[in-house]
């Protein structure tokens, strides 16, 4: 087995996945170290895969995702031969340290997750490193606890009150902040399907805790019946499927909003039917246009000097890039991956990113924060109320990483305060119909792509067949790029029908055949 920290990780079938877990553990203590012992994750997950896959992803000690000069050395690690090669390496990016090497872990509800958090612990006291396991957390969880150890500047553990029950605190009261300068008190009715996954738990908690403000109803919401995780539902079905979760195929009630988390609640999209059951998809573009829409209005409104940029990937449907330049918001594609994007974001006051199938977050930097900690004396009601509003999103969304409950409650955040339902949502553009495909291929590592994965450059001569199909439809666009979390290749291709769509999807499938 031959290991790439790919998209997300090392991810493949669970049984596989010793090596990586081994080589991660050791690159998070060797990390933390060369951080004079700052906090550093390791998330044992495979997010939306099948249940039979498993993954390995660490957390930089900045609660964002591993850097890349990292990720090199953990490939290495994973992809020793023996332990007398695996002990040469970690003798080689050992920093001479007198600090405490201190890691954090937490898993998914995988079958197959106990055993393989088991091993990451005897790894980590093998390495004497200290080491806190959250047990079942949500990958945003464990990506906001790690920001938050490191915040505090002696690196400690907080346990009183624990880091979890700071994560609802912090996410409850700023959701109840905002709800209260709501003009209209309305408490939405919101359906989640939690793909049976570890995102289930803390769900439970939030609907709880949150019942005066917001009805939350979960489905699929078992996160022990382990063979119905992302198995008909969950966010990316719904968004490769464009339909609902199977079992709730001609059972959603007309006009209401409903929503979809992935295996570790690190996406969402929502979506809706009319009244003839037409299905209407409220995809990652479409949170991010809602959110930057509202912060531009709020930033006018504080007429502070705060630029707003917004990060997506080519998987963005067309209208949704048209509608943001005629928004005035600069615009710019990255690489899939959250890294990728989140990377990109960093370069604004406020930096919104989403990947098309609902995994992002809203970056507001600390030069923006200090502004609106600081603004001028002399200022009126509306820039003071703009200012508060900007303040209340800034503690509501997760600033370590794209996490489903945050993006949850700023998307009923923004809906309630615009006063604008799903259909109003939906009517700020329209789609351009596309499709994308999953194919399997001998080999995904011949699909070398260029221009943020929107060409291919190997192999060679198959991206002038592709433009050459391209060009025989109305609007048409169409990549291919080798998948870093799935064994297989993907194909994205939009027009402007369905029909055409679908033709381009199938005919560009058919080169690769
Ligand atoms: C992961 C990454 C996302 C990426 C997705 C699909 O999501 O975090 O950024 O969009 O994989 O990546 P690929 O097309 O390379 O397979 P998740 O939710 O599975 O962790």
């Amino acid at each position: 087995m031959k290991f790439s920290y790919g998209t997300a990780g090392f991810r493949t079938e669970a049984s596989l996945l010793d090596a990586a877990i081994i080589g991660s553990t050791a690159a998070a203590a060797l990390r933390s170290l060369e951080l004079r012992g700052k906090t550093v994750g390791v998330i044992i997950t495979a997010s939306h895969n099948p249940v039979s896959d498993n993954g390995v992803k660490v957390i930089d000690a900045d609660g964002g995702m591993l850097s890349m000069d990292w990720e090199e050395k953990c490939t290495k690690l994973a992809n020793v031969t023996s332990k007398s090669e695996l002990e040469l390496l970690i003798k080689e990016y050992l920093v001479p340290s007198t600090f405490q090497p201190t890691v954090v872990i937490g898993m998914d509800t995988r079958p197959s997750s106990p055993r393989l958090s088991e091993l990451s612990k005897v790894i980590l006291d093998e390495l004497s490193t200290a080491y806190k396991d959250y047990g079942f957390v949500t990958t945003p969880q464990l990506h906001w606890i790690v920001k938050l150890i490191n915040q505090n500047s002696s690196y400690s553990i907080p346990s009183n009150p624990p880091p979890l029950v700071l994560y609802y605190d912090s996410l409850c009261n700023a959701y109840a902040n905002i709800f209260s300068s709501f003009t209209v008190l309305h408490r939405p009715t919101l359906t989640v399907d939690c793909a049976n996954g570890v995102g289930s738990l803390p769900l439970k908690e939030l609907s709880k805790r949150l019942k005066d403000y917001i009805n939350i109803r979960l489905i699929n919401n078992d996160p022990c019946t382990s063979k119905y995780l992302n198995n008909g539902c969950g966010a990316d079905h719904v968004k490769t499927t464009q339909s609902p979760p199977v079992n709730l195929v001609d059972k959603m009630v007309p006009n209401q909003l409903y929503a979809s988390v992935d295996g570790d609640a690190d996406r969402i999209i929502f979506y809706f039917t009319e009244k003839e059951k037409k299905f209407h998809l409220l995809d990652g573009d479409r949170i991010s246009i809602l959110l930057v829409s509202f912060l531009k209005i709020l930033v006018q409104k504080s007429r502070l000097p705060l630029s707003i940029g917004v990060i997506q990937t080519a998987y963005a449907n067309g209208s949704s890039t048209a509608y943001l330049k005629n928004l005035g918001v600069l615009t710019i594609c990255t690489k899939t991956g959250v890294k990728h994007l989140h990377h990109e974001a960093k370069n604004f006051d406020i930096g919104v990113y989403f990947e098309a199938n609902g995994h992002g977050t809203v970056l507001f930097s600390q030069g923006c924060l200090h502004k609106l900690w600081n603004p001028p004396t002399e200022k009126s009601d509306t820039e003071t109320s703009a200012i508060v509003a900007l303040l209340q999103l800034s503690q509501l969304i997760n600033q370590a990483i794209g996490d489903a409950l945050s993006d949850l409650l700023a998307v009923l955040s923004v809906l309630g305060s615009l006063l604008c339902d799903a259909k109003g949502w939906l009517s700020m553009y329209d789609d351009l119909p596309n499709k994308l495909v999953k194919v399997k291929v001998a080999d995904r590592s011949v699909f070398v792509t260029t221009d943020a994965e929107r060409r291919l450059v190997k192999p060679v001569g198959l991206q002038e067949k592709i433009d050459d199909l391209v060009s025989q439809y109305e609007n048409g666009r169409s990549f291919v790029r080798a998948s870093g979390t799935e064994d297989a290749v993907r194909v994205y291709a939009e027009a402007k029908t369905k029909k055409a769509a679908e033709e381009l999807s199938a005919k560009v499938c058919g080169l690769l055949q």
